[in-house]
């Protein structure tokens, strides 16, 4: 098999998403970490919404999390990735849909890229209602529906799956901007996300994101080393930050 580049900051949660899935199956993969808001032309030629992850091996160019973690689990051997089960694994997928759609709307885009990275990239505040509405009114719909799925021990399903990996990583992003999983409110979430950091490989990924959020951009490169990753030979990093056709206001 051709060796593989993994376009993306470990910054966004599918990255880490799909980091995740490589060190359970024992996929080596080179990084080019970049925030895809500085994707250039290149970038934009093999990413037209813009957005990582991006998966390049050989001639094979794949963009999203979950086209490229199902790529991960068909061609590579190792534990499995989903549920057995024909039924859990079903209620795995949808519980992972819900985690890129709904639950990153709000984590990712209304509180994480309202409050950190549009100031950051684009010059402009936080609207504070969106983050307002975000933090009182989404999010606790979204808390009380997870802590229905989530069990008191263990993972989603049993044994870790895509469904865990798929839905731990924003919230990381969220803590970054002071968003909390309430212990008393959300109990059973809270325990959960504590073993998605102490147990599994989404631990160090998140250590290297925090790290990461702390580091100027143009010095995130040489940080991968540290966390045992490879930088990859070419970067596809621009000059100055662009909005993608779905980047939100
Ligand atoms: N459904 C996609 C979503 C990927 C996504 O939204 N990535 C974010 C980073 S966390 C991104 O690239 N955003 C840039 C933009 O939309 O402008 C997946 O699962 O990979």
């Amino acid at each position: 098999m051709a060796a593989v580049t993994l376009i993306g900051s470990p910054v966004s949660p599918y990255v880490r998403k799909v980091l995740a899935a490589c060190a359970i199956k024992g996929v080596e993969v080179e990084l080019d970490p970049i925030s895809p808001m500085y994707g250039n032309d290149d970038f934009e030629r093999i990413s037209p919404l813009r957005r990582v992850p991006v998966w390049i091996e050989g001639d094979l160019v794949l963009c999203d999390s979950s086209v490229i973690v199902q790529y991960i689990e068909e061609t590579r051997p190792g534990p499995s990735l989903w549920p057995a089960d024909p039924i859990q694994r079903a209620k795995a997928r949808w519980i992972e849909e819900f985690a890129d759609t709904r639950l990153f709307d709000v984590l990712g885009w209304r509180l994480f890229f309202q409050i950190a990275l549009k100031p950051r990239f684009f010059g402009t505040e936080a609207d504070p209602e969106v983050v307002e509405k975000a933090r009182d009114v989404e999010l606790p719909q979204i808390l009380d529906y997870l802590e229905s799925q989530t069990p008191e021990t263990g993972f989603l399903f049993g044994e870790l799956s895509m469904a865990d990996l798929s839905v731990a990583p924003a919230f990381l992003n969220a803590r970054a901007v002071q968003i909390n999983v309430d212990p008393e409110r959300w109990p059973r979430l809270a325990a959960w996300l504590e073993r998605m950091n102490e147990e599994t490989p989404l631990g160090p990924l998140n250590k290297l994101a925090r790290n990461l959020m702390r580091t100027p951009l143009a010095a995130h490169r040489d940080r991968l080393t540290e966390f045992g990753l490879a930088p990859a030979s070419r970067s596809w990093m621009g000059e100055a930050a662009r909005r993608g056709p779905m980047t939100p206001q």
